[in-house]
C-alpha cells in the first residue's frame, strides 16, 4: 500500500468532513464510525480505487487525531475548535453561504467574525493539503465550505493540478452579489483550474460574475457539458468551467437491493406498517431545502379531502438529523414535528400513525430496505444541487415498480425528467402529482420508471468523477 503520510500522494482529496467521523465514547475512549452524506456516498467509491488521501475535519471539535489509514486511503484530519466550528462552519457555510446559495430560502446572515474565521480555516486545510500532495499531484477540492482553498494552494504549490467542485447550486449574480466578500470567494474559487457545478446554469453564474467581478475575460460564454467546458482567463492562466452532474454508485446499489435479506427485509417492513396499499417514503437530511414541509402540508391536504385514505397510504419520513446547533435548522424540526403530529393526530388511529417520522440516522442497508418497500417516493426540494435520494430510488427498482414524484428545482431533475416534476412552491400541483404517482396505471408507471433507470444506470458517480478528471487533465 503507499504510505501518503511519508511520500505524499498524488491525488488528494480536500473536503470539509473526512468519510469517517471521530466518536466519543461516554467511557471517554474514542472510535471511528463512517459517516453518511452526499459527498461521502459520491466520493468514497472512487477515491479507494485510487489509494489517494483524503483531508478534512474528523467531525468532533477540540481533538488532535494522527492520520488514520483506512483501507486503501489515508486520512488526514483537520482539527478544528468549538469556536472555530460555530464561526467557519455553523457560521459562515451553513447560515451565511448555505441560505445565499440555496436561493435565500432563509435569509443569509453577514458576519464579519464568522468571515475572518472562514479565510481562517481555508488557510489551514490549504496548508494540511499542501503538506500531503506529492509533487505535481492531483488535488480535488470539494464544495463550499472550501471555495478559499484553491487560490490559497496555488501559492503554497504551484506545481499542483487543482479542480474545485461544487456540491450545491451557484446563485444568480443579483443575489450573490449581495455577499460583502463575493470579490475574495470568485477570486478563491479561480485558483483552480477547473471549476466544476452540477448544471449549466451554475456554471454559466458562476462565468458572468467572474467576468464582472474580477473584469477577467470570459473568452468563451458558452457552458458545455464535461468535456467542453466554458473558461476564464485570468493572467496567463485559463481556468475552465463545466457541469458535471454527480451521481451514485447504481450498480452496487442495484445489486444491493436485488439481494434477498434486503427484500426480505423490505417485506418485514410492509408488514411492521400494517400491510398497507402504497408506501408512500421521504428520505432527507433535516434541512430547510428539502421542503419536507411542502410535501406534509400536501398530503394533510389530500387526506382531508378524501383524496387518498389513511388506511391506505401510510407515509414514512426519514429526517437525518443535521446542523442542529444552527437557529433555523432548530425552528424548522419544531415546524415539522407539529406537522406531522397534526397529521397523526387528525387521521391517525391507535396504533396505526399514518405519518411514521423517524429522526435518527439509519444504517445504509435498513434505509435500502425502505427504498425497496416504498411506493411512491416524495423528493421535493425548494432548491437542491443535485438530489441523491432521487437517484438512489431509482436504482433500487429493478423491478419497474415504483413513482417518483420530484420538484423541478432538483439539479437531479435534468436528468430525471420522467417523473412526476412538480413545481415545490405549487401546492395544488404537489398533491395533484402524488395523488397520480399513488394511482398511476402500472403500464405507465414501468414506462416512467425504465426511462428513470436508463439514465442512472448510465450516468453512475464513477462516470460522473471520470468526466471531472478527465476535464482536468489527470486520470
Ligand atoms: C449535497 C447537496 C447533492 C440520508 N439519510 C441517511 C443517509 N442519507 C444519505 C442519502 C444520500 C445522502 O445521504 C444525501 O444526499 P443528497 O444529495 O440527497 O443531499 P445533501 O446531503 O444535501 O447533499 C445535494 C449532494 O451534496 C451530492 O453532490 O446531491 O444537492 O445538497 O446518499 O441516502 N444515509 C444513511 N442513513 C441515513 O439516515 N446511511
Amino acid at each position: 500500500m503507499t504510505d501518503t503520510t511519508s511520500t505524499g500522494a498524488d491525488f488528494v482529496v480536500a473536503a470539509n468532513r473526512l468519510p469517517v467521523d471521530l466518536e466519543r465514547l461516554p467511557d471517554g475512549t474514542q472510535q471511528w464510525k463512517s459517516s453518511p452524506g452526499g459527498l461521502v456516498a459520491a466520493l468514497e467509491p472512487f477515491l479507494r480505487s485510487r489509494r489517494g488521501a483524503w483531508v478534512g475535519w474528523p467531525g468532533v471539535p477540540d481533538v488532535e487525531v494522527e492520520p488514520i489509514t483506512d483501507g486503501d486511503m489515508t486520512l488526514h484530519p483537520v482539527p478544528l475548535s468549538s469556536a472555530e466550528l460555530t464561526d467557519y462552519y455553523e457560521g459562515f457555510a451553513n447560515a451565511t453561504l448555505w441560505p445565499l446559495y440555496h436561493d435565500v430560502v432563509a435569509p443569509p446572515m453577514f458576519h464579519r467574525h464568522w468571515w475572518n474565521a472562514y479565510v481562517k480555516i481555508n488557510v489551514r486545510f490549504a496548508a494540511a493539503t499542501a503538506k500531503v500532495a506529492s509533487e505535481g499531484a492531483t488535488v480535488w477540492v470539494q464544495d463550499y465550505q472550501l471555495q478559499l482553498v484553491p487560490q490559497m494552494l496555488r501559492g503554497l504549490r504551484p506545481d499542483l493540478r487543482i479542480g474545485f467542485f461544487l456540491h450545491i447550486p451557484f446563485p444568480p449574480v443579483e443575489l450573490f452579489m449581495q455577499l460583502p466578500w463575493r470579490a475574495e470567494l470568485v477570486h478563491g474559487l479561480l485558483g483552480a483550474d477547473l471549476v466544476g457545478f452540477q448544471l449549466p446554469g451554475g456554471a454559466q453564474n458562476f462565468l458572468i460574475l467572474a467576468r464582472r467581478l474580477t473584469g477577467m475575460l470570459a473568452t468563451k460564454s458558452a457552458v458545455g457539458m464535461g468535456t467542453k467546458p466554458g473558461q476564464v482567463t485570468t493572467g496567463d492562466r485559463t481556468v475552465r468551467v463545466g457541469a458535471f452532474p454527480i451521481s451514485i454508485d447504481s450498480t452496487a446499489l442495484d445489486k444491493c437491493a436485488r439481494s434477498r435479506p434486503i427484500r426480505q427485509r423490505a417485506a418485514e417492513i410492509r408488514k411492521e406498517l400494517g400491510n398497507p396499499a402504497t408506501i408512500v417514503l421521504g428520505v432527507d437530511r433535516l434541512d430547510y431545502t428539502k421542503g419536507i414541509d411542502v410535501r406534509l402540508r400536501a398530503l394533510g391536504e389530500l387526506y382531508a379531502e378524501n383524496r387518498i385514505s389513511a388506511h391506505d397510504v401510510v407515509m414514512v419520513q426519514l429526517a437525518t438529523p443535521s446542523r442542529e446547533r444552527v437557529e433555523h435548522y432548530r425552528r424548522m424540526r419544531n415546524h415539522i414535528e407539529q406537522a406531522v403530529s397534526r397529521i397523526n393526530g387528525e387521521f391517525g388511529r391507535v396504533g396505526h400513525p399514518t405519518v411514521h417520522y423517524l429522526h435518527q440516522s439509519m444504517p445504509r442497508n435498513e434505509l435500502t430496505a425502505l427504498f425497496v418497500a416504498a411506493d411512491v417516493m416524495l423528493v421535493t426540494p425548494v432548491r437542491d444541487g443535485m438530489n441523491l435520494v432521487a437517484k438512489e430510488y431509482v436504482a433500487c427498482r429493478h423491478d419497474l415498480s415504483g413513482t417518483l414524484v420530484l420538484s423541478e428545482f432538483a439539479g437531479a431533475a435534468a436528468e430525471l425528467t420522467s417523473a412526476f416534476l412538480v413545481n415545490p412552491h405549487d401546492l395544488d400541483g404537489i398533491k395533484n402529482a402524488i395523488e397520480a404517482a399513488i394511482t398511476a396505471d402500472p403500464a405507465e408507471g414501468r414506462r416512467r420508471m425504465r426511462a428513470l433507470r436508463r439514465q442512472v444506470m448510465t450516468h453512475d458517480v464513477q462516470r460522473w468523477a471520470r468526466s471531472f478528471l478527465d476535464a482536468l487533465g489527470a486520470s
